[in-house]
């Protein structure tokens, strides 16, 4: 990696006029005690700085990026899309086409409606629990992320089952009290949460691969338990897949563990880069959205023309034979490598992967929960993360986010990557 200089006078400038100088706090690399990369263009498996820096890509923008940037055949849909006008704010049949996919993906899903974002999907989708149920509270783990609605932004209060806390300032305590946050991987708190709380439950919210405290895997039987406790207390069990929908298989975690939720938030993949999210499930549930029921949700830009042409030739993209076998090995192939990087270097490291998501811990131990992923070495990520960047490796600036591997990523990317990380490990570990 060059010079950065560019980046550095383009943070300088942001900050006038963006608090933080980003319009999403993860992107200001303040995990990682330096400033951010502006980025320039991206193509295939790498992103390209303003200062010309090219780097191998494992964000991909934080999910959605399956097929590798600027995918051609995307790109195409998306100008062809373009020249007929770039939103109506009237139905097309391209919104049908793309909710026929999602249903046919999806053995739990009835009906979707489409949105602009992740968080506008799970708050919709508790809001339709809350009134499906009549009930007012929610369960979430501790740990994942939905969006950055108020009912969603709740840490776990003093005890392991009470009301929330806000986790945001702005967030009134009537709305945090409303949600109870219990650890991920625990069926018995969760259990124990119906048992204090009766019914006033309306919903379990999980994302049931986690993806945003680093990946952490579902215990055997965890996913299972949810199902059985939410269908014995009369409450609606909500995968967000915003994550891991199209990522770990075409029809999500769902169809890699056979458990099904009520309700189904999709986001990132299902948008192929452009802004577009989904609400889905029950048929019963979801036709309490307004117009037909009294749930009123709404959108200027849902389902809007653009956005829906990148993700139907996305999902049609995706949808071939052979895809997630090919995320599979390329998402082996890196953890594997990962791996005998680390034990040659000495480095103690965890890696926990669904497919093509990954993440690596600094720890010895399994990691099954926040907890476990708070006790590994954050301080040598940051060493690490840094060394990366230096030999042109872009992984997330952060321990609690996720490695994306593309289609994109060759063989050639994936061996470049383990050698620097090799290289990471030694020199962090002599810092
Ligand atoms: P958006 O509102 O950012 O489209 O989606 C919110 C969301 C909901 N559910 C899950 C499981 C998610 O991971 C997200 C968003 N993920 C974060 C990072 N893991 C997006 C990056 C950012 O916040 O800038």
């Amino acid at each position: 990696m060059g010079s950065t200089i560019r980046s550095e006078k383009a943070f300088e400038r942001a900050k006038q006029v963006i608090p933080g100088g980003v319009n999403s706090p993860v992107r200001a690399f303040g995990g990682v005690g330096r400033g951010p990369l502006f980025i320039a263009s991206a193509c295939g498996s790498g992103v390209t700085d303003v200062d010309g820096n090219r780097y191998i890509d494992y964000v991909g923008s934080w999910g959605p990026m399956i097929l590798g940037h600027a995918h051609r055949q995307v790109v195409r849909a998306i100008q062809q899309a373009a020249e007929k006008g770039t939103s109506y704010g009237a139905p097309t049949e391209q919104e049908t086409e793309l909710a026929e996919r999602i249903v046919g993906a999806f053995d739990s899903i009835e009906k979707v409606r489409l949105v602009s974002s992740g968080t506008e999907a799970a708050m919709t989708a508790v809001r339709l629990a809350r009134a499906f149920t009549g009930r007012q509270c929610i369960i979430k783990m501790v740990g994942c992320y939905h969006g950055h609605s108020d009912a969603m932004l709740v840490r776990a209060g003093s005890g392991t089952v009470e009301h929330g806390v806000p986790s945001s300032a702005g967030v009134p305590d009537g709305v945090a009290s409303q949600t109870i946050a219990v650890p991920y991987n625990d069926v018995e708190a969760v259990r124990q949460a119906f048992v204090r709380f009766a019914d006033a439950i309306a919903a379990v919210i999980v994302e049931p691969i986690a993806a945003n405290m680093g990946v952490i895997l579902p215990v055997e039987g965890y996913l299972e338990g949810l199902r059985h406790l939410c269908d014995q207390n009369g409450a609606v069990l909500i995968f967000d897949e915003v994550i891991t929908g199209f990522r770990v298989a075409f029809g999500g975690a769902q169809h890699r563990y056979g458990v099904r939720a009520d309700l189904t938030c999709l986001g990132k993949i299902v948008g192929g880069g452009l802004p577009a999210a989904v609400v889905g499930g029950r048929g019963e549930i979801m036709d309490l959205l307004a117009p037909l029921g009294p749930v009123y949700q709404a959108g200027t830009l849902s389902g809007n023309p653009l956005a829906v042409a990148a993700a139907n030739k996305t999902l049609e993209i995706l949808e071939k034979p052979d895809v997630y076998r090919t995320l599979e090995e390329k998402g082996a192939a890196l953890e594997a490598g990962l791996t005998d990087a680390a034990d040659r270097a000495g480095v103690r490291l965890t890696v926990n992967r669904a497919g093509s998501i990954l993440s690596g811990f600094f720890t010895a131990g399994s990691v099954l929960r926040f907890e476990d992923v708070q006790g590994s070495d954050i301080a040598f990520f940051k060493r690490f993360f840094t060394q990366m960047l230096a030999q042109g490796v872009y992984v997330a600036p952060s321990a609690y986010e996720a490695m994306f591997v593309s289609l994109a990523h060759s063989d050639e990317d994936i061996a470049k990557t383990v050698e620097a990380a090799y290289n990471a490990f030694v020199k962090a570990g002599r810092e």
